[in-house]
């Protein structure tokens, strides 16, 4: 006898669910963390299927439900410039490679700084620039900055430890930058590293997922906007080397050297953490039956209830709407025990 199954189900939302575990076996015989009320009543009542649990994960990344992670000085507001300066606070700059030669007088220093934004009026303006300032990055090979725990910037040697985010087991990431290319005739096929990394133990920066945006000049110039490049980072399995490793972000100028030429602009660095709903401990308690819904702490749920499963949503019947404070919350079915239920939480805020 199959007494309950965890099922993967295709959500109504922008993306799909997850497989939140697999089918399990039979009543009675007895596990771990389960309550005995659930054995009980599982042995009490043979036949009976307790049906499938399922997690309707409506939640998109990028939407409002997602925790936003400060990076510090994300948008490059700091130090505040009443023109250019090449200091980045919070950013420490790719080291210089051997190959680049300073002796024509531009300096690796020299090839990402920020600056202030035009004013209103002037073709130069960016339109959608985050605050007054932004970067900038030479279309060099190489060229870039980075932050994560053990980063510096120009005002330190030593670790700032300011970035102190680590990836989480069970959630999902994505980074957003606002990225402009073109500057300074920058040539089509410029392309630009976006990447979330951790660092192993021998502190080499290991890309966990990147992007990489690639410059076409548009069709018809048109007023200087950024444009947001995502990069994504799957629900972070127990397992992987990166769960519990500090988060580091880097942005680096990937072009072909003989493409080289031009400059990036680049602001408001955003980094978001999605925590997966999961309905765990399922089981009888009071003869009714319940379960245990895990998510992202502050995350409200309608929880939904059908007799097949393959109904659409709008014929699922709305049990309750909980939010769940601290991350786990116990729901109880006390409607009349029917012979088979699919239940399924929709985050909803
Ligand atoms: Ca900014």
């Amino acid at each position: 006898m199959r007494t309950q199954a965890f099922e993967h189900h295709e959500g109504a939302g922008s993306r799909p669910d997850r497989v939140v575990d697999s089918t399990r076996e039979t009543a009675g015989r007895g596990r771990r963390g389960i309550p005995h009320a659930w054995w009980f009543a599982g042995c009490a009542r043979p036949g009976l299927r307790v049906g499938a649990l399922l997690v309707a994960a409506t939640v998109g990344l990028g939407t409002v439900r997602a925790a936003k992670i400060p990076v510090p000085n994300g948008s490059f507001e700091s130090p505040a410039t009443e023109f250019v300066d090449i200091r980045l606070d919070s950013w420490q700059k790719t080291p210089k490679p051997d190959w680049f030669d300073e002796s024509g007088g531009q300096l690796w220093d020299q090839l990402t700084g920020l600056y202030l934004n035009l004013p209103v009026g002037d073709p130069g303006r960016i339109e959608n620039c985050d605050g007054n300032q932004a970067v900038w990055i030479f279309a060099v090979p190489q060229a870039g900055f980075f932050q994560d725990y053990e980063s510096t910037d120009w005002s330190s040697t030593s670790p700032l430890h300011a970035f102190d985010v680590r990836y989480e087991a069970g959630k999902s990431y994505q980074l957003t930058v606002g990225v402009l290319g073109g500057g300074g005739n920058m040539q089509a096929g410029a392309s630009l590293l976006v990447e979330l990394y951790y660092r192993d133990g021998s502190s080499n920066q290991v890309s966990v997922a990147a992007s990489t945006f690639v410059y076409a000049p548009p069709p018809v110039p048109g007023a200087k906007r950024f444009v947001d490049v995502t990069v994504e980072v799957p629900t972070v399995p127990a397992g992987a080397p990166w769960a519990g490793q500090h988060i580091g972000i880097r942005l680096l100028s990937t072009i072909d050297p003989s493409l080289a030429g031009g400059f990036w602009d680049v602001d408001n660095v955003r980094l978001e953490a999605v925590g997966e709903p999961v309905l765990l401990a399922p089981g009888f308690f009071d003869g009714k039956f319940g379960f245990t819904l895990q998510s992202a702490p502050g995350a409200k749920f309608e929880i939904l209830a059908a007799s097949d499963a393959s109904l659409p949503l709008s014929n699922w019947t709305s049990l309750a709407t909980l939010t769940s404070a601290t991350g786990s919350i116990a729901f109880k079915d006390e409607s009349p025990t029917v012979d088979r239920r699919f239940y399924r939480a929709r985050q909803v805020e």
